[in-house]
């Protein structure tokens, strides 16, 4: 059986989400995601996510091609967390090409195409200056 891990904060869900963890999924037999704690974005991006960890893992968890989820604590944790889930491939969106390549000792590493123009940031960026959304 060929285990799978990927990472990723996965706020405000959208089409680019769902495809990297079906292309994920296809790579392998079993998928397993984690999720960014609400914390490690405060850190890393200097702002807590829209959509809660809690809510986030739920709507991974809701998704028929993954089969764990669990919090992804701490960045420098994922060779400890790719020991602990036995994955044989660890895949991440090409934003993050040549990040991972040390992992290269304990699994396989795959970088896939982003999905083009779909990002939280800029969906954010449309809601929050969009008059027509304003109810006001
Ligand atoms: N993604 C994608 N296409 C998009 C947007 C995102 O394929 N249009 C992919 C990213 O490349 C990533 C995954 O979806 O592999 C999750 O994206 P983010 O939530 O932005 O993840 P990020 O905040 O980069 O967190 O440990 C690593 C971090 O947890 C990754």
């Amino acid at each position: 059986m060929k285990k799978i891990i990927t990472f990723g904060t996965f706020d405000v869900f959208h089409v680019g989400h769902v495809k990297i963890l079906q292309r994920a999924a296809a790579l392998g037999d079993h998928l397993t995601v984690g999720i960014s704690s609400d914390a490690l974005n405060k850190s890393k991006k200097g702002r807590f996510p829209i959509y809660s960890q809690q809510s986030r893992m739920e709507i991974i968890a809701a998704m028929g091609c993954v089969d764990h989820v669990f919090v992804e604590e701490s960045l420098e944790l994922k060779g400890q967390y790719i020991k602990q889930f036995e994955s044989d491939a660890l895949v991440m969106g090409d934003d993050w090409k040549g990040k991972f390549d040390h992992f290269e000792s304990q699994c396989e590493v795959i970088y896939m195409p982003r999905t083009p123009s779909v990002s939280t940031t800029e969906i954010i960026e449309v809601v929050r200056t969009t008059p027509d959304l304003d109810p006001g």
